[in-house]
């Protein structure tokens, strides 16, 4: 299978002025006619053109009306060239599709009856042939016929611009997009849905039409994230000016979806999981993510469909750019500290894993088999760091002028990283050539930081040294690795009453391999804080004392920075103590730690959810990075060891102020009774480790007489972990309660799949049989499968148990829905962080994959990466 590459880019032979797309919906064969009108680009001199096409079955191609002899053109694998073709002309294309049996959810599909399309990033051309690359931008008009018994409602990108009824039971509607767009931003949906309404008012005094359409069942589960693209349409017009540009904005939620959301024009497609909520189904954690990711898809409005990306290889272009843009909405909306400190955690546990593996490719990777594999943590979020950076060193201003300068100079157009990356510099007048080492270079620098303090001068000085650890064997991204810009943003603190030094607070720019910067006018060493608020993703490696860190923990006016202070001291002594398991000493609580977690545990002076983090212990994922040889079991005893400790010791206090948080009363849904519930069940977890028969009546308390989902699920994933008979009552419980509702039902399997219970893998299996498994559902192999890949303990059980599950339904999986099979193989490639037997195994497991014969392009790619 030959790789796609960047450097090999070229202009298409043909523009495209318009389209027009003829839709007769039937599940099994759908006839799709295409009339394309196609301009030769003045650049080129080719009469030949090749029409991207999979999975179609082809009734005939005319060009002017006149039709093609089969001599006229040629069909192969992936689609169709047609020869001597006149300058411009109108390429008629009749072609059969079969949704229903269509289970990859790419191109167009049925789920739960109805019709959908995934476009994104090549799935236009399972729907018709055509030049199916994001930097051919045209108008389309689209007739869609179906059903009206059962296809009642029938949906395109645009303005719907007539309707009639047909003979023979069936109805017709028509809509115009004038907006030019690329292919992967087509969207059709058709079926039985029903409509929750709003509208907005733009600055311009527009009125927009907010349309969110699901299954009828579900239609009281709409407003949340109706009131979340409200706040979002807002949010853009006055943080960057942009307002939204049709009079009708669409949501459609779908159970069967491969990732969370698409943005299509006007017609957004959703996964039910980022709509449909109410207090009692969904948590807060989901209510947030709805609003995320609704802000994310409006966000891509302007920043994806208006201005968009030439060719897949600028993916971040968009993604890295929407991805900040959410966040700082988020981050509006909540509280700017909390949300940094979340999304650092997932950078670090996602992300940074990605970009020392056998995946690690650069935010603007160099060649893909399929594409569909490029939509990583790579992309996205280390894509979002880029940007921030900018935002960092331009400030928001600056910025914003930036962003201007883009917009102005290609709206309606599909350009590349180095545009933006111009765009920003020219606006400033600043010069950002450096920055492009970011876009090219795969892996986390190491940030390297020594101090020194010249008692006589008064002057402390921070050495800051940047370098690149190697890359797994074989990957392309390791070679010529350059020094990177550097935002370092720092601050000294006055040892003695800690408070902030203010006249050195600052950014500081390493655009070398290293630099030393020198602090003046001191009378006393200070105690330095390095890379506030995390403003560059790199690793830091600086040598502190325990002293030092609990000192930041308690006094660093950066929360980013107090916050992480714990988490660095954490880790040191949770890995530690884990080298105590293996080498089968007796453990301790670090009498430091201990005294750390309770100051924090008293300190009224932070807002539950900052406090409810810090009493957060790093996950075993993110603790086994730190080790040579990754050992989950060692770490998962010293974890637990730590929690059951910190449990005793602060017994009385975490009683009280469970007490005190769980007085609250009825739900509410304002910033405030988030937090305190946030902080409830971070204190319940520590309350269930001591796992006394009070401690199982708490936890099983709240589960019976929580009135919401945040509470509820919170306790049944502690009852879970247990081995009692509540356990299995609350389980029973809950799936009886929920049974109809399969996005609660998905949390039911999740929980038991992160179990940290020792029997979870048989649970696990258990499971795959129950009836409300299916592999035809992405949520849900998701929340089992996927789940039980995270559970760091149990998914390497030392017997390979776990490995084996996961590769049979990676091969189940693969040919039906190859994007979501290529997602789950990816457990397997940290395998040469772990033990040799661990090793062997999980190399043995991608070998059967890899030797299976017709193994999809998708899951191959993994696979071959990760042997190589
Ligand atoms: N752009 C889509 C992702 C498409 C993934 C295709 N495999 C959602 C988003 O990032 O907003
Ligand atoms: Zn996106």
């Amino acid at each position: 299978i030959q790789p796609v590459l960047r450097s090999d880019y070229q202009p298409p032979a043909y523009w495209i002025d318009n389209v027009e797309l003829d839709f007769d919906l039937d599940p099994r064969e759908t006839l799709v006619t295409a009339r394309i009108s196609v301009r030769r680009n003045a650049q080129q001199s080719s009469s030949t053109l090749d029409l991207a096409g999979e999975n179609l079955k082809l009734q005939s191609v005319a060009v002017d009306g006149k039709r093609l002899e089969q001599t006229q053109y040629q069909l192969r694998d992936g689609g169709m060239t047609l020869l001597d073709l006149p300058e411009s002309c109108v390429i008629e294309t009749k072609v059969l599709v079969s949704p229903v049996t269509n289970k990859s959810l790419s191109g167009l599909y049925q789920t739960s009856g109805n019709f959908c399309t995934q476009c994104e990033a090549v799935g236009f051309r399972r729907i018709t042939y055509f030049l199916d690359r994001p930097d051919v931008m045209t108008t389309y008009r689209v007739t869609i016929r179906a059903d009206k018994q059962t296809c009642p409602v029938m949906l395109s990108n645009g303005n719907r611009i007539s309707q009639r009824d047909l003979d023979d039971g069936r109805h017709e509607v028509v809509w115009e997009d004038p907006f030019p767009k690329p292919s992967y931003l087509f969207a059709l949906v058709a079926g039985n849905l029903k409509c929750h309404r709003g509208t907005f008012t733009t600055r311009d005094c527009r009125n927009v039409a907010l349309e969110i359409w699901v299954e009828p069942q579900n239609i009281d589960k709409c407003e949340h994230a109706l009131v979340s693209l409200q706040k979002s349409m807002k949010w853009d017009e006055d943080v960057f000016g942009l307002q939204y540009d049709l009079d009708i904005y669409m949501i459609v939620a779908v159970n069967d979806f491969n990732m969370g959301a698409m943005e299509n024009k006007g017609l957004n497609v959703f996964n039910s999981k980022y709509v449909l909520a109410l207090p009692d189904t969904a948590t807060d954690e989901d209510y947030m993510l709805i609003e995320a990711v609704i802000a994310h898809e409006y966000f891509h409005n302007w920043t994806g469909n208006r201005v968009t990306c030439r060719d897949w290889f600028q993916l971040t272009l968009k993604e890295g750019l929407t991805v900040f843009r959410d966040q700082q909405f988020t981050a509006d909306q909540t509280s700017a500290a909390v949300k940094r400190i979340d999304d650092v955690s997932g950078l670090r546990a996602g992300q940074f894993v990605e970009d020392s593996g056998p995946m690690a490719h650069p935010i603007r990777p160099e060649s893909y088999i399929s594409m569909d594999n490029f939509y990583t943590a790579t992309v996205y979020r280390k894509g979002a760091e880029i940007i921030r950076m900018y935002h960092t060193i331009l400030g928001a201003e600056g910025f914003r002028r930036g962003m201007d300068l883009y917009f102005q100079r290609h709206d309606n157009s599909a350009v590349t990283c180095d545009d933006f990356r111009a765009a920003m510099a020219d606006a400033n007048n600043v010069n950002f050539d450096l920055f492009d080492r970011w876009y090219s270079q795969a892996g986390t620098p190491e940030l390297t930081v020594s101090e020194a303090w010249d008692a006589a001068k008064g002057e402390y000085a921070l050495t800051m040294t940047q370098s690149y650890p190697p890359l797994p064997g074989g990957n392309p991204g390791t070679e010529g690795r350059k020094p990177v810009p550097l935002p370092v943003r720092v601050g000294l603190l006055d040892a003695e009453s800690g408070e902030e030094i203010e006249q050195h607070g600052g950014v500081v720019m390493l655009q070398t391999e290293s630099e030393t910067y020198t602090f003046g006018g001191l009378t006393a060493k200070p105690i330095a804080s390095v890379l506030r608020g995390f403003s560059a993703p790199v690793r830091l490696r600086m040598q502190r004392s325990n002293q030092d860190l609990a000192f930041l923990m308690a006094h660093d006016t950066d929360s980013f920075n107090r916050w992480d202070a714990g988490q660095t001291l954490a880790t040191k002594l949770l890995l530690d103590a884990a080298t105590g398991v293996k080498n089968g000493e007796k453990l301790k609580l670090s009498q430091e730690f201990s005294d750390a977690f309770g100051r924090v545990l008293s300190d009224d002076s932070v807002d539950e959810a900052f406090k409810a983090l810090a009493l957060t212990l790093p996950r075993e994922s993110v603790l086994g990075q730190e080790m040579d040889v990754i050992d989950p079991d060692s770490l998962h005893t010293a974890r637990q060891f730590y929690r059951t400790r910190l449990a005793e010791t602060f017994q009385s206090e975490l009683t009280a102020l469970y007490k005190n948080l769980a007085a609250d009363g009825a739900y509410k849904n304002d910033q405030k009774s988030i937090n305190r519930r946030r902080l409830k069940n971070v204190v319940l977890a520590y309350l269930s480790a001591l796992e006394t028969p009070e401690s199982v009546s708490l936890v099983a308390d709240q589960f019976n007489q929580a009135d919401n989902m945040t509470d509820k699920q919170a306790a049944l994933s502690l009852l879970a972990n247990l081995d009692v008979p509540a356990r299995d009552e609350a389980l029973t419980a809950f799936y009886k309660k929920y049974q109809s509702d399969p996005l609660v039902i998905d949390k039911w399997f999740a929980v038991q799949a992160v179990s940290s219970r020792a029997d979870t893998i048989e649970q696990v299996k258990q499971l795959t049989t129950h009836p409300d498994f299916s592999v035809d559902n992405p949520n849900r192999v998701r929340s089992l499968i996927g789940a039980f890949t995270q559970n760091q303990v149990r998914f390497h059980q030392a017997d390979g148990a776990g490995y084996k599950l996961l590769a049979d339904y990676v091969l189940k999986i693969e040919s039906a829905n190859p994007q979501l099979a290529a997602r789950l193989v990816a457990a397997f490639n940290s395998y040469r962080r772990f033990d040799e037997t661990r090793q062997t195994q999980m190399q043995n497991e991608l070998k059967r994959i890899a030797e299976h014969p017709g193994l999809c392009k998708d899951v191959h790619e993994i696979v071959q990466r990760a042997l190589h």
